[in-house]
This record gives structure tokens, sequence and C-alpha cells, in this order.
């Protein structure tokens, strides 16, 4: 039995359920993460050491980082990735890029518009947050317009990398502050939000 360790308020442990959803697969999930419970207990980091969820767990097999998950859990099942080698990796290039590029300028704003954050208070950190994350959002936008058309980021499939940045998408169609619109990820988000797995991960709250 596949098992998943982590609190879904956590995006990345989304991923990995939504995942786990879109292919169909029977899972259990043990709630663990701030602030409910310390992943930074000798019991959880013997299986992380990153004290981070969320975990995989298959009978004697531990994974952790989510995209690794998402990967050998589409690879499993031969589902979610594409086949022909040059669309694989281009899967793989935009779920690489959710994490590595599209996340990271986020941190202040969410800290401070959505966890509310104490500390998180200057409105001048705040607009810069969101103006570079936006220039993040300008090249997601530019791929779904101009090259994706109705499709998925990949191509005419969804994949693991829909399932990332779909996430980060509801994250920034979530923020309460002025930001530019994308009308091809407004599409996007809205093709994503009629897979049932995606409605009921991207509905749940961001903290
Ligand atoms: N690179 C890791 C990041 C994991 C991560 O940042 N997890 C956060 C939740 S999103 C976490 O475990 N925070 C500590 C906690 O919840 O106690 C991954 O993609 O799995």
């Amino acid at each position: 039995m596949l098992k998943v360790l982590g609190r879904i308020t956590s995006i990345n442990v989304r991923k990995v359920l939504w995942a786990l959803d879109e292919l169909g697969l029977v899972y259990e999930r043990e709630d663990w993460g701030m602030p409910g419970r310390d992943p930074k207990v000798p019991e959880f980091l013997a299986l992380n050491p990153n004290g981070q969820v969320p975990v995989l767990l298959e009978g004697g097999f531990v994974l952790w980082e989510s995209n690794a998950i998402l990967i050998y859990l589409a690879e499993r099942e031969g589902k979610l990735l594409p086949g022909p080698l040059e669309q694989r990796a281009l899967a793989l290039q935009w779920l690489g890029w959710q994490a590595a590029e599209l996340n990271p300028p986020w941190g202040y704003a969410v800290n401070a518009l959505i966890r509310k954050t104490p500390g998180y208070d200057d409105p001048a950190k705040v607009a810069e947050s969101i103006a570079k994350w936006a220039t993040r959002m300008e090249i997601l936008e530019a791929r779904l317009g101009h090259d994706s058309g109705n499709g998925f980021v990949a191509g005419d499939d969804v994949s693991i990398a829909d399932i990332a940045l779909g996430l980060s998408v509801h994250r920034w169609m979530s923020i309460p502050a002025e930001k530019p619109q994308f009308p091809a990820v407004a599409d996007y988000y809205q093709r994503l939000l009629q897979r049932p797995a995606g409605a009921r991960w991207m509905g749940q709250e961001t903290p």
C-alpha cells in the first residue's frame, strides 16, 4: 500500500495527492508537518533527513522530494509523462522550472497576504515579490498562449508538470493583490479545474 506522509495544506504534498488521484491509485495518508505534527523528530528524520513533507512509502521503499515522487508514480504507472523523448524532456523541464524558478519569488507576498506571518508587513517588499512572480508567470503565459493552444504545457495530454504548475497557478489566482492578467494561464487554470483531481487539490486552502 502506498502511503504519503504530509499535511494537505502543503502545496508539495498536494502535488503528490493530485497525481495519486489522477492515476486512480489507492493510498493512505498520515498527517505530518507543522503546526500539527513536527517532522523534525528522530522517527521522521530517519525517513527524510530534511525533516520536510511529502514522503512516499511503499513497502520498505522511502522517497522524498515531491518532484521525484511525481516522476516515480508516473513511471510506475506509465501515465502522466509523454512517451516521445523530446516531449518527455519538455514535461520535465516545466516540472523543474516550477520548483526552481516560478515558486521562489512568491515567498514574501504569500507570507504577507495569505499566511499573515508576523513581520511580513512591508508593502514595498510585497510589491517586489508580486512583480518578480509576474515575470515568471509571463513565461508560462507565453508558453500556453503561443505554443500550447488548448492543451497542456508539454502537449495535448496532461502530465505531472501540469499538476505542479496547476498548484502554483492556483496560488497566483488566489493571492489577494493587484496583479497582471494572464488570459492563457486563466484558461489553463479552468481546464485543470475541470479535472476532478485538479478541483479537489487546487480547491484546498494554501497556507
Ligand atoms: N523540495 C521539497 C520541499 C518540501 C517542503 O518545503 N516542504 C514543506 C511544506 S511545503 C515542509 O515540509 N515544511 C515543514 C513542515 O511542514 O513542518 C519538495 O519538493 O518535496
